[in-house]
């Protein structure tokens, strides 16, 4: 069985590369299945897994380092459900040194011809592309710490979401991040594209026959923490309710367009805004990331129902308590002007805490 542990900074497609790969290798008939994991306990990326029918158990309240007994266990469970080929573990996006924490004391347990766990860590070109040029990004540098040291411990580094930028300027950042990681294996790609996708198994299956070990991250856990908390996580589930059956799209619409914009005014980057929407029949993910320009809103399907309910997830470099003000205030006037109601259900808010390893392995 293969294991192919998939990381790299909150939006930069960690989960679409997930999905589209466990599609592709259904249709060679191979079953996959997918470990998720956050700090938080109301998931969008979990939602987005199961409604593609997609194999996933989740990991929650914890980075998989901090969590890795719950990791065994929930392995133990994917495999007893559906016996996968295949196994991505998706670490959540505030996360590092993976290597030492959750590969290497993987491997200690793994039987010997299951061949190594492989590597991959996600970064948006387009991101990547401002920090290696030394351009200015929409992060503090303590958080952009905790982005590099990710890069440095990755088997295979993917430049993703080439599409989102040209040509050259994607082949410019192909350079920059070689030259900023000269030792690393590093490719473009747009993981929308099932082309694309192949290709990445492809390498997958290369680097896992490959026995050269992956080094430990020499990595400073003052400066990692303080990374991690300059983050504020919001998770917050939202009841809209209508006075007679109607479309609830032009006002979700309304909704995010709000919210982004108070985001754009107070310069706070944001890592995701990601949300399941669920009205009668039908559900759809909406995902937005910091520089995502009006594409978002075609991924909102008409919601024609009295009741709406809305699973928000946002992670962004913020107060969390004003990331929920923020949520509650423009919602609010949202539901107003489409003469609806909102009520607020169960919410989490805060900051990741100090990272703790269970084990650790230099
Ligand atoms: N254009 C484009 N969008 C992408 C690509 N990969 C992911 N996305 C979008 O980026 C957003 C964040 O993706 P997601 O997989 O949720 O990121 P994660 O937080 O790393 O799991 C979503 O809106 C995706 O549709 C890509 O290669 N090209
Ligand atoms: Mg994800």
């Amino acid at each position: 069985m293969q294991v192919h542990l998939v990381g790299g900074f909150l939006g930069s497609g960690k989960s679409t590369a997930i999905a589209m790969a466990c599609k592709a290798l259904a249709e060679r008939k191979i079953t996959a299945g997918v470990v998720t994991n956050d700090l938080g306990r109301y998931l969008v990326d979990t939602a987005f897994f199961d409604a593609q029918k997609i194999p996933a158990v989740q990991v929650t309240g914890g980075c998989l380092c901090s969590q890795y007994d719950d990791l065994l266990i929930k392995l133990d469970r994917l495999k007893r459900a559906v016996q996968p080929e295949v196994i991505f573990i998706e670490t959540v996006g505030c996360s590092a040194d993976l290597v030492a924490a959750v590969i290497k004391p993987l491997l200690e347990v793994r039987g010997p011809h299951d061949g190594n766990i492989t590597f991959s860590v996600f970064a948006d070109t387009r991101l990547l592309s401002l920090w290696a040029s030394g351009e200015s990004v929409p992060f503090s540098n303590k958080v952009m710490y905790l982005y590099g040291r990710q890069m440095e411990e990755a088997g295979l580094i993917v430049l993703n979401k080439r599409d989102l930028v040209s040509p050259g300027r994607a082949r410019q950042a192909l350079e920059d991040a070689r030259s900023r990681f000269p030792a690393k294996q590093i490719a473009l790609q747009n993981s929308l594209d099932p082309l694309q996708i192949d290709i990445w198994l492809d390498e997958l299956d290369a680097l896992s026959r490959r026995s050269t070990p992956l080094n430990s991250l020499q990595l400073e856990y003052n400066h990692y923490a303080e990374g991690r908390s300059a983050l504020g996580w919001l998770d917050v589930n939202l009841d809209f309710t209508s006075q007679s059956i109607s479309n609830h799209r032009p006002m979700v619409i309304d909704w995010i367009t709000a919210l982004e914009r108070e985001f754009r005014q107070r310069n706070i980057g944001l890592g995701h805004l990601k949300m399941m929407v669920k009205a009668g029949k039908t559900d759809a993910r909406v995902s937005l990331t910091t520089g995502d320009a009006a594409g978002w809103r075609a991924q909102v399907p008409d919601l024609r129902c009295r009741e709406m309910h809305a699973l928000v997830n946002i992670r962004a470099e913020a107060d969390p308590t004003l990331l929920r003000e923020l949520v509650q205030q423009t919602a609010q006037s949202a539901a107003g002007r489409a003469e609806s109601q909102v009520e607020e259900k169960e919410t989490e808010v805060f900051r990741p805490d100090y990272p703790k390893p269970k084990r650790r392995v230099p």
